[in-house]
């Protein structure tokens, strides 16, 4: 009954002078994934957050690396937002709200999203100005700000305490793993409702 709504899935391609991106979504799946940026620890990341969200995602990115990183992390980052907002649709039966505390041995970080078609980020992470594998620490937010506005999330990502750097950025993307699993959740007392009073969420 719950699974009368057609299925949640979508592709995007886009293609710029910067980047040729190919994502396909599934927010129905179990977490499978295929990812390949050209950056394996970007790659690391977007695995964990299929992982723990059990969305599918098949991603493919050429980008410009020979200048750096950048072009590459801010339009998955779109393309990514944009797959997951249009295979959401009408939002129609989703929890919409929901928040996580992803621990990782010495670090906290807490994830608070609203699939609320009102983009917003709020970044309360502090990295050392330092480079994992050619990606200078700063540019992880500039993914996390192009992926909250394709998305059309209401994002509020915030380290609590951390040392490592690895473990900081791998705790963002697994809080908001978590939270997205349970937020694009179909709700089975709500299941045909759009969950605002508004009566709209794009
Ligand atoms: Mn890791």
């Amino acid at each position: 009954m719950v699974k009368e709504n057609k299925n949640r899935i979508a592709l995007v391609r886009r293609k710029t002078n910067e980047t040729n991106i190919e994502v396909k979504v599934d927010l129905d799946g179990k977490g499978t994934h295929s990812v390949n940026t050209g950056l394996p620890f970007f790659d690391h990341m977007i695995e964990q957050l299929s992982k723990h969200s059990l969305i599918d995602i098949e991603l493919k990115c050429v980008g410009d690396l020979q200048i750096d990183s950048h072009h590459t992390m801010e339009d998955v980052g779109w393309v990514l937002g944009k797959a997951i907002n249009d295979a959401l649709a009408d939002k129609r039966g989703i929890k919409r709200y929901s928040f996580s505390y992803l621990p990782m041995d010495e670090c906290l970080t807490r994830c608070c999203l609203d699939v609320s078609g009102r983009p917003w980020l709020i970044w309360n992470v502090f990295l050392p100005a330092v480079t994992i594998k050619n990606i200078e620490t700063e540019i992880f937010r500039e993914f996390f700000q192009s992926f909250s506005h394709a998305a059309g999330f209401t994002l509020h990502l915030e380290n609590l305490y951390g040392k490592n750097t690895h473990h900081i950025v791998e705790s963002c993307f697994k809080s908001l793993a978590i939270s997205l699993r349970d937020a694009i959740l179909i709700d089975p007392e709500n299941y045909n409702n759009i969950p605002s009073t508004k009566g709209t969420l794009s």
